[in-house]
């Protein structure tokens, strides 16, 4: 046998026993076996190169060619065996996973509103029932609404009582309170009856603790018409407390000053917690206060274009926050607007 042929028969050998050996690989692991062994660096085909220089010169292209041809031959088996083992892995897979229709979806994660924006949402339920209208005013406000036309003239002393953020409008302020709404409502509406809640956001220029935020909200009361007395207020802040912490809650009014009510008082309730028996949570008081309120005075109904001899009204501003933090048991104001997820989440 010439040399030529004796190496085309070797040849031919090891690709037999490559492509029979690949006959039994079953998995991902005994093909890299394989490839290893078959088509790494030091595979019998691959000797074949490093032997060329053995043979004489006219003889290597031919040598050189078969054994490529070999390599080739080798690694489009090994791809076709590759691509079997694959579909037949997921030809398994498919057989043995099943989609169980009756399982229960994913839930999608949902948000949700502001505990701020809830109670506001449970107090205008509230007077709506009772027929209070809901009436926007501006967070914007002119220092005549904020103050001057609610009896409050510049360098009076009560201006102390609002601790305000002035714009750079000189004139113009963020309302420290929602009592603004009251003058804008009653010139809207006179000289009819109102009966109105003004609910939205205030801000004061003030230092911040567990029960003060530079920003919160309010929610104004405002019943303008004939006959409507001091028990009137009570009457409307009572049932309001009721529907709100419950049928036995007492409340209370507490003679105070504000200059556009005469007289004014502020809002208790009596501590649902503790019965008005004190504990911490009252501070031992028995009483809770929400806001302030009173009877409108006539320089304000006046400058809303009411006839004080002919109209009376009442008015109240109640704090949403401090009224959530009492129902929800919140300890500390500034959580609200903290932007915290761990408190937010939990309403
Ligand atoms: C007023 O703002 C009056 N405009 C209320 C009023 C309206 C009286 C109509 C009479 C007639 P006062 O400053 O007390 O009053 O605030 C009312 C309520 O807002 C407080 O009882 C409290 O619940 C809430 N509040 C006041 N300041 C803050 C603050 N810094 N942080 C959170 N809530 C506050």
């Amino acid at each position: 046998m010439s040399e030529e042929a004796a190496i085309r028969a070797e040849m031919e050998q090891t690709q037999q026993q490559a492509l029979t050996a690949l006959q039994t690989v079953q998995n991902e692991a005994e093909l890299l076996a394989w490839r290893n062994a078959h088509l790494g660096r030091t595979a019998p085909v691959m000797l074949f190169f490093s032997r060329l220089p053995q043979f004489p010169k006219e003889l290597r292209p031919q040598i050189g060619q078969a054994a490529n041809q070999v390599k080739l031959t080798l690694e489009a088996a090994y791809e076709a065996r590759r691509q079997e083992l694959q579909a037949s892995s997921l030809q398994q897979r498919l057989s043995s996973e099943r989609v169980d229709v009756t399982l229960p979806g994913r839930r999608l994660p949902l948000g949700h509103l502001h505990p701020s924006t809830q109670i506001l949402a449970e107090i205008c339920a509230i007077f709506g029932e009772m027929g209070f209208q809901v009436y926007r005013s501006p967070e914007v406000e002119s220092d005549e609404n904020n103050f001057e036309l609610l009896n409050i003239p510049a360098h009076h002393p009560a201006r102390d009582m609002w601790d305000t953020f002035h714009t750079t409008r000189p004139g113009v302020v963020l309302r420290t309170h929602t009592s603004p709404g009251q003058i804008r409502a009653m010139r809207q509406m006179a000289p009819n009856p109102l009966r109105v809640i003004l609910p939205g956001m205030t801000y004061r220029y003030e230092q911040t603790n567990a029960s003060h935020e530079s920003q919160f909200n309010q929610v104004e009361l405002l019943a303008i018409g004939q006959n409507i007395t001091f028990g009137d207020l009570q009457g409307t802040l009572t049932d309001f407390a009721r529907r709100m912490f419950g049928a036995e809650v007492h409340v209370r009014l507490r003679p105070s000053y504000f200059p556009f009510t005469e007289p004014s008082a502020e809002i208790d309730i009596e501590c649902f917690l503790c019965g008005g028996k004190g504990c911490t949570v009252c501070k031992g008081g028995g009483w809770l206060e929400i806001g302030g309120c009173g009877m409108v005075h006539p320089v304000v109904l006046r400058n809303g274009g009411y006839d004080p001899a002919r109209f009376t009204g009442f008015a109240a501003g109640l704090g949403p926050e401090r009224i959530a933090m009492l129902k929800y048991r919140i300890s500390d104001i500034r959580y609200f607007f903290g932007g915290d997820l761990r408190f937010l989440e939990q309403f």
